[in-house]
């Protein structure tokens, strides 16, 4: 067969191109009529990719069978039922609800006859052995095993068993993705038997937004949320601040958003942070929120008291801003006025206790700028005695450390992340950093030394290499004059053939898993969306499923193209702005 190319697309086209039907409309109700047999058009029901074969995003890693035949249902012909009564009885319950106006959401002619259904009714039925657990952390069982078949007369089944909640909503995700609507038939469509089992290949599958360059919704961050639950990711990490603006209302510190959101209606609340944390709790997400510091604060951050102490931050809107910080602009928190330490010890409380979460916290930590902090200390006359000034910002982060101890109630949080820097390489990062609860954010080049040193020194490690999973633009260069510029824009298929663990052969015990990040300065909430979207998907698989890479197909295996398009097209139905993967020509040509 003949292989084309469409821009990034590969895929074989084996059949001659030939008209091969018609459009037949009456009323706008349209058919298809196929040149070769006219009565071939409504039972070909060429819905899409979806039609009778496995599309399911995600790949399960287990073993899946899948019956080629459909059955037509009814929505109001769904029942839901578990017999688990743990503290994750709710969940279940929100979990059933989403799951049904996702069904609902796929019907386009509301007013569809129940008359046409191929069952009496389609249970969807939920068993999870640990009804207790409704925290996700790193060591939860996401598993579960999915089998839907007939059942009594003319009853349709899906059994889903798993250990905890968070397993039995990702089965519900997969069963969503058995369903959909025939526009031929008019009708919704089940597969009408298939078993899955699957369970993610990381604990840690993460997708970072930055909400201070640029600020979004809390709508369009529930829409991103919606995205990351039907790609089975797990953790949101939130980089709410920066020196741009502090748009979070912290209850503690209500000067931060005071004096340094965008405006007031660009804002955080308490309530809508809590909000949100549960609409993705439901949803199998948990929200880290990262208050970046010492580097990366400016606005929010020029208040008092400041009598005899100096200033909270430092170098704020410094200029030349390229000598005093990574972009303008510029501020460091003062690490020689102990008052900041009590702050951060406040604001670490309230962070705490609005994301619900007690494993994972995340301090930022990245860029700093020594010079800032040089100048700083000379023109204040404070002591100066470094040698080395990172041995100052090992101090601060140590101090850091300890009050979100403090802040914790005196108990130590089980893991602190921090982006990589010069402080989380050797020598510093084995004086200053305890490798028993820092994991490292590891978002520099994928061949860089630092991921195999961390892990070789024992260090947990997290994946975002900004040359695959930066979503938004990498180390670029203008052309003409060498600057730094942002640049290029990744396709997908840069996220899915991304495989540190096979690229630099580490050992993955220590790799918790990886997180593909969107910085905001290029884009706000209108483009959100399409940002994201595949592409975040395509990331998604490769920390679930981990496929193997096939060399022959550029990599990417060629069922890729069309289960991705499919669930691009899952995302569509489901309110969200994704891209396209190629032209609609695609779909209804199919190799
Ligand atoms: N903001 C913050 C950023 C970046 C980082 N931290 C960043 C740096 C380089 C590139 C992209 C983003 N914009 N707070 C680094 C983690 Cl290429």
């Amino acid at each position: 067969a003949a292989i084309y190319r469409f821009s990034h697309i590969t895929t074989n086209y084996k059949k001659p191109i030939q008209p091969q039907w018609t459009w037949d409309c009456v009323n706008k109700r349209c058919e298809r009529r196929y040149a070769d047999d006219p009565l071939k058009a409504t039972s070909l029901a060429t819905c899409g990719m979806l039609c009778g074969s496995t599309q399911l995003w995600p790949q399960p890693t287990g073993p899946v069978t899948m019956a080629s035949k459909a059955l037509r249902f009814h929505h109001r012909q769904l029942a839901f039922e578990s017999a688990s009564l743990g503290a994750s009885r709710s969940l279940i319950d929100e979990a059933f609800a989403v799951f049904n106006s996702n069904v609902i959401g796929l019907t386009e002619a509301p007013d569809y006859p129940i008359e046409g259904s191929d069952v009496s009714e389609f249970t969807v039925n939920i068993a999870v052995s640990n009804a207790d657990v409704v925290k996700l952390k790193l060591k939860t069982d996401e598993s579960y095993s999915l089998v839907l078949k007939a059942s009594g007369k003319d009853g349709l089944r899906a059994d889903i068993t798993a250990k905890t909640f968070f397993g039995a909503r990702g089965a519900l995700e997969t069963l969503s993705q058995l369903i959909w609507w025939d526009p031929y038939d008019r009708t919704l469509k089940v597969i009408k038997a298939a078993t899955v089992r699957d369970k993610p290949a990381f604990p840690y599958r993460g997708l970072m937004v930055d909400t201070s360059r640029n600020f979004m919704s809390i709508d369009s961050l529930k829409r991103m949320l919606v995205g990351m639950a039907a790609n089975k990711l797990n953790a949101f990490h939130w980089h709410i601040s920066d020196s741009q603006s502090f748009p979070l209302i912290v209850p503690s510190l209500p000067l931060l958003a005071k004096t340094g959101s965008y405006a007031p209606d660009m804002t955080y609340s308490p309530d809508e942070v809590r909000d949100l944390v549960h609409f993705a709790r439901v949803r199998g997400v948990r929200v880290i929120l990262e208050v970046d510091t010492p580097a990366h604060v400016g606005n929010g951050w020029s208040w008092g008291p400041t009598e005899g102490l100096g200033e909270l931050a430092v170098c704020v809107n410094e200029r030349p801003w390229s000598l005093y910080c990574g972009e303008p602009p510029c501020g460091q928190l003062n690490p020689d006025n102990p008052h900041v330490y009590d702050v951060l010890q406040k604001l670490y409380g309230d962070l705490i206790e609005l994301s619900g979460e007690t494993e994972l916290f995340h301090m930022g930590g990245d860029e700093v700028n020594l010079e800032c902090w040089s100048q700083h200390l000379q023109r204040t006359s404070a002591a100066y005695n470094y040698t080395d000034l990172h041995e100052l910002w090992g101090e601060f982060t140590v101090k850091a450390l300890q009050r979100l101890t403090a802040a914790n109630g005196g108990k130590r949080f089980p893991h602190v992340i921090l982006w990589s820097s010069k402080l989380t390489k050797r020598p510093y990062v084995n004086k200053y950093l305890d490798k028993t609860r820092v994991v490292v954010q590891n978002w520099g080049g994928s061949q860089w030394t630092d991921t195999p040193e961390l892990l070789s020194d024992g260090y947990k490690v997290i994946i975002s290499h900004v040359d695959a999973w930066y979503l938004d633009c990498g180390f670029g260069r203008w052309r003409e004059t060498g600057e730094a510029a942002c640049d290029p824009y990744r396709p997908w298929q840069t996220a899915y053939q991304h495989r540190p663990w096979q690229l630099q052969r580490l050992d993955k015990r220590l790799i918790l898993g990886g997180e593909a990040c969107l910085w905001s300065e290029q884009f706000d909430e209108g483009s959100l969306d399409a940002r994201l979207w595949p592409r975040a998907a395509a990331f998604a698989e490769r920390v679930w499923s981990d496929p193997r890479l096939d060399a022959a197909a550029y990599g990417i295996q060629e069922d890729v193209y069309t289960r991705l398009n499919t669930q691009r097209n899952r995302l569509v139905k489901r309110g969200l702005s994704a891209e396209a993967l190629w032209p609609e020509w695609c779909s209804q040509n199919p190799g």
